[in-house]
């Protein structure tokens, strides 16, 4: 049997890490593109030539022809501009915009039947205009956000409790901007709600609260942080794990519950927009949308989310 393939556009900062974690867990075949010559062939060959110590059998390729993406099971979207400090992700729109189109053009016409998983920002706005050029089905195409503001957020959390990371459940909804709900109510550790670990900590609720407020600030933020220590550019080896994990559930057909920018068609209200929700991704790609209650307030808070990725998309005149 064929080893799957997985296609990465762009072969920049996240790209390279995608490549890495693809050959290191043996996920398939890599094919690199970049439309700067020698880049994606030169981390491949690099990321290859680490074959030997690493022990992965895997065959890693870098182009600069959209032909060499042919019979993509998976395609990861990295190709556009990112982040530099005092920028918003909003502002990458207008030049990632043309990059997008002429990547999905690609993906298009020389990968018709791969699940294609957007990373470049603004996110919520490159997956739509991705699956309007593509004309796949939403199911097959969708972004990648949710995964790391959930891991930033879960991660805030062990590090406050000085618990294990494996033992945290925390999850975010919404859109990849500073609006994003980290949904406070249902984080967990191993079950047991977080707040009410906090104000055992603390010794007061409104200590708890204070707490919990700063780790979620911090979360909407997160992003940010990375981009003003780094200077030159943006997060890449978290984003690039949070979609790998996202590609190996739907090429292992894992069913993993993550949370997903995904095209809704009434979920939670929202009708004909990509936004972040949980969601199970299977052989299918995107194979359902779970819906679950949100509390007055969770509600507000994901609906002031939505309606800025509406605003965003919506200038996009698609
Ligand atoms: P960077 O290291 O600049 O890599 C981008 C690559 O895209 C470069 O190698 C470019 O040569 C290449 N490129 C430019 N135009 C094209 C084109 N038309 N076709 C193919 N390749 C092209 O950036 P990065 O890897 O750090 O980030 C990539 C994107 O991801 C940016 O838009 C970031 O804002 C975004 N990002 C998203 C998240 C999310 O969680 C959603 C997190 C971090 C970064």
């Amino acid at each position: 049997m064929a080893r799957p393939k997985i296609a990465l556009i762009g072969g920049g900062q996240i790209g390279g890490v995608l490549a890495q974690l693809t050959a290191l867990r043996e996920l398939g075949d890599v094919v690199m593109f970049d439309i700067v010559e020698g880049l994606p062939q030169g981390k491949c060959l690099d990321i290859a030539e680490a074959s030997p110590v690493d022990g992965f059998d895997v065959e890693l390729k870098g182009t600069n022809d959209y032909k060499d993406i042919a019979g993509a099971n998976v395609v990861i979207v990295t190709a556009g501009l990112p982040r530099k400090p005092g920028m918003s992700r909003d502002d990458l729109i207008e030049v990632n915009s043309k990059i997008m189109t002429s990547v999905a053009e690609g993906i298009r016409d020389n990968a018709p039947d791969a699940f294609v998983i957007v990373i470049s920002n603004p996110l919520d706005a490159m997956v739509t205009l991705c699956q309007k050029i593509t004309g796949f089905p939403p199911n097959r195409v969708m972004g990648q956000a949710g995964v790391l503001d959930s891991a930033r957020f879960a991660a805030f959390i062990a590090w406050e409790l000085g618990v294990s990371i494996k033992d945290v459940n925390a999850m975010t909804l919404g859109g990849h901007g500073d609006t994003m709900v980290p949904l406070v109510r249902y984080a967990s550790v191993n079950g047991i709600p977080v707040m009410e670990l906090l104000e055992r900590k603390y010794g007061s609720k409104e200590k708890a609260k204070e707490v919990m407020d700063a780790m979620v600030k911090r979360t909407k933020g997160a992003g940010g942080e990375v981009v003003a220590l780094l200077k030159t550019g943006s997060a890449f080896y978290s984003p690039a794990s949070s979609a790998i994990a996202m590609a190996e559930s739907i090429l292992k057909d894992q069913k993993r519950v993550l949370p997903t920018c995904a095209y809704l068609q009434g979920e939670f209200g929202v009708d004909g927009y990509y936004v972040g929700v949980p969601c199970v991704l299977g052989a299918n790609g995107v194979e359902k949308i779970i819906e679950f209650t949100l509390d007055e307030e969770e509600q507000a808070m994901f609906d002031n989310s939505v309606n800025a990725v509406k605003n965003l998309v919506d200038s996009l005149n698609l």
